[in-house]
């Protein structure tokens, strides 16, 4: 992944099984514009064609996961322009991948920053991560997610509070919200991020794929539409090579060796 991949936004790297994505534009909190939103999703569409990598991992740097939208692009778009181009549809593009994606955040996430690690499978955030929708502050409102993902992950009384007042919440709020998985002591982000990536990793693909989007499934459909998908894919799982090997492993006390692609 790494050697074939330049980009101008993000850096790129790979250990073992994880590819690690870091947003790369440090002058500017990490603001996410259309070239690095562009750039993320052909990262993304290679993570997915790579039988190499079995989990993404996505991180921002110490201070900003990222601090939303890029304003500077956005502020003298028209209405038309806006609707013609559709300038959020990447974020749907992010949304729709295979791989588990694990957002490792630090600092600032904030507006479409937020949004984004929301669009993430899991949330691990740094003891000093902040994250806000302060959309309304700037007389717009949150617009890739946020009214709707946020609600979902925390509720109605706190997406209320968070999207219209657009306070922040430190990790710790955030955990006790249900909004973040884990909480980490700063130093430790990306080498608690990476053992939970590696872990991801070393199952087996499609079983993983198939957890990634039952869970999906189950923020978009009614409950007994849920378990009636999660039952196909369940069965399913009995037509891979992984689950004889998972299921002989255990009988036979040892490791299994997962291969399926
Ligand atoms: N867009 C563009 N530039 C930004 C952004 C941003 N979102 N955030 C920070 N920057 C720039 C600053 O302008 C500054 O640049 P310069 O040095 O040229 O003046 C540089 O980053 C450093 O920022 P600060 O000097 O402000 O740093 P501070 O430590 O004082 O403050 C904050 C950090 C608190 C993160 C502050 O920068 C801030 O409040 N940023 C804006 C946060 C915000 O309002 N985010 C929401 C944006 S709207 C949005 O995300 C809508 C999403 C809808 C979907 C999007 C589809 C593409």
């Amino acid at each position: 992944i790494e050697t074939e991949t330049k980009c101008e936004t993000l850096l790129v790297a790979q250990e073992g099984g994880v590819a690690v994505i870091t947003l790369n534009r440090p002058d500017a909190m990490n603001a996410l514009n259309a070239k690095l939103l562009s750039e993320l999703n052909t990262v993304l569409d290679k993570c997915d064609a790579d039988p190499e990598i079995g989990c993404v991992v996505l991180t921002g740097g110490e201070k900003a996961f990222a601090a939303g939208a890029d304003i500077k692009e956005m502020k003298d778009k028209s209405f038309a322009d806006a609707f013609n181009t559709d300038f959020i549809a990447p974020y749907d593009a992010i949304a729709s991948h295979k791989k588990p994606l694990i957002a490792a955040v630090s600092g600032f996430a904030l507006g479409g920053g937020m949004e984004l690690a929301m669009i993430c499978d899991m949330i691990i955030a740094a003891d000093s991560a902040q994250f806000g929708q302060p959309e309304i502050q700037l007389g717009i409102m949150p617009g890739a997610g946020g009214t709707q993902r946020l609600t979902r992950a925390v509720g109605k009384a706190k997406a209320m509070d968070l999207c219209l007042t657009g306070r922040r919440i430190d990790a710790e709020e955030a955990e006790r919200s249900g909004l973040v998985a884990r909480v980490v002591p700063q130093t430790a982000l990306m080498e608690e991020t990476m053992k939970i990536a590696s872990k991801i990793a070393s199952f087996s693909q499609p079983a993983v794929a198939m957890i990634k989007k039952s869970i999906n499934t189950s923020m978009a459909t009614p409950l007994p539409e849920g378990i009636r998908q999660e039952r196909h894919l369940f069965y399913s799982t009995f037509a891979t090579e992984d689950q004889k090997e998972g299921m002989a492993a255990f009988t036979e006390k040892r490791k299994p060796d997962f291969k399926d692609r």
